[in-house]
């Protein structure tokens, strides 16, 4: 099940958070002034926070320590946070900013970095079940690529009416550079058998309290494409305790609940992946939109895969203040599930005439699309800026969007307050 959300003052969550992060670190000096809706901020959060530096505080030695500065968190335990968008603007997600979506607790193994007994176990449909090290997996061709991982549940705080879960705002999406083996060279060398339809996904994170572990699986064919990935490291480095030390898996376009971290086991089945997170309401959205507050029935729902059409905002900040006239830049990122992003589109009169921004192409398939363009505004006020995607297929960001039970894959345009001062 979804957890329920600790606090429901976004604010709240902000200085709780920020106290956990001065008290843990004690390196407050550096850090403080940082409030992620803080008026005044801009100016420390550009000097220190800027493209592509990652915070002092975030060294090596504390890779594993959360919250990560700045989060935004919603629950300990298990641990979930995100960041507000203008703080996601770098190209490449850096660990530090990168969110946490945890079901449950993070496996000590993984905390205390352990791996003497670590294997990851492939079975079920196999013709040579395999049981490997770490060093096994290294003897596979490594492959490094930035990939899109984003929570089913990014804009889940943004349906109405109201949904249970954690109430993610926009922020539950990052786009790193992961580095492992191609899933489908492991599978190669179990041999899949003709029967294998699907596999089911197992970490090393026990329920928090009943139920079944986290558990979810992949058609064959997606666990065959070239790009989904045994991931070992992220940025470059050997992945952090909280996205699954030793070994996760990628599985680029889809959501992130198809990818397994703490990885120990892949079973390969004869059927689709039958585990809780795989029925019910868990991880599915329905065949047809519902009227808003609807619960389909079971049949009725179909498992969630592919992400869908987004876009972000990271600059400006939200509630930036600018002078009329005064150039303003414009930039985010976009990206498309299984499709393409074809053009984003950026409005400041609430959503009469739109404008078409400049599209940086992605350094791979399944990375995020880059946009910008620079505005200005000719009149003093409250103005929004919105930002609107299209992929290839056809498909767009919508005004109002259709609502499904759990609140997954919204993808309603961003919206970015602005003053325009004289
Ligand atoms: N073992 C395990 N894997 C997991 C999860 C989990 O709770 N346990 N959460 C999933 C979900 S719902 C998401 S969105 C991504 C989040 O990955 P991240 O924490 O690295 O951002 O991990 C997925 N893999
Ligand atoms: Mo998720």
């Amino acid at each position: 099940m979804e957890q329920k959300r600790v606090s429901t003052n976004s604010l709240e969550i902000v200085r709780s958070s920020r106290r956990h992060f001065l008290a843990t670190i004690g390196k407050g000096a550096a850090l403080a002034g940082l409030g992620i809706f803080g008026a005044g901020s801009d100016a420390a959060v550009k000097g220190l926070f800027g493209r592509g530096l990652i915070p002092a505080a975030w060294g090596e030695a504390e890779q594993n320590l959360l919250p990560k500065p700045d989060m935004l968190v919603h629950s300990e335990n298990p641990f979930n946070g995100e960041f507000p968008p203008h703080l996601l603007d770098d190209d490449i997600t850096p660990t530090a900013r990168h969110f946490v979506r945890n079901n449950s607790g993070i496996p000590e193994h993984a905390k205390s970095r352990g791996l003497h007994d670590w294997k990851l176990t492939v079975d079920g449909e196999v013709h040579k079940e395999l049981s490997l090290s770490i060093d096994d997996l290294t003897r596979f061709p490594q492959v490094t690529m930035q990939a899109v991982v984003e929570c089913a549940g990014n804009g889940r705080s943004l349906f109405t009416p109201k949904v249970d879960g954690t109430p993610w705002i926009r922020g539950a999406v990052g786009c790193s550079e992961w580095t492992g083996v191609r899933l489908r060279d492991v599978l190669k060398a179990a041999g899949l058998k003709e029967t294998a339809v699907y596999t089911g996904n197992y970490g090393a994170d026990l329920p928090i309290s009943s139920g079944e572990p986290f558990s979810r699986g992949i058609p064959i064919e997606k666990a065959m494409d070239e790009h989904t990935l045994i991931a070992l490291k992220m940025n470059g480095e050997d992945l952090p305790a909280a996205h699954g030390f030793p070994a996760r898996l990628i599985v680029p376009g889809w959501i992130g609940s198809a990818m397994q971290k703490w990885l120990n086991r892949i079973w390969i089945r004869d059927q689709v992946h039958d585990s809780e997170k795989m029925s019910g309401y868990s991880y599915r959205i329905p065949a047809y939109p519902p009227a808003p507050g609807d619960k389909p029935p079971e049949n009725d729902m179909v498992i969630a895969t592919s992400g869908t059409i987004k876009s972000l905002i990271t600059k400006p900040q939200s509630k930036t203040s600018v002078k009329i006239g005064a150039p303003v830049k414009v930039r985010g990122h976009a990206w498309a599930g299984e499709n393409k992003v074809d053009k984003v589109y950026i409005s400041t009169d609430f959503g009469i005439r739109w404008q078409e921004t400049r599209l940086i192409q992605p350094a791979h398939r399944y990375a995020w699309y880059h946009w910008e363009t620079e505005i200005a505004f000719g009149n003093r006020g409250y103005y929004e800026i919105w930002a609107r995607a299209f992929d290839d297929k056809g498909n767009a960001q919508p005004f109002s969007q259709p609502w499904n039970p759990k609140g997954y894959l919204g993808n309603i345009i961003h919206r970015v307050p602005v003053m325009i001062t004289a």
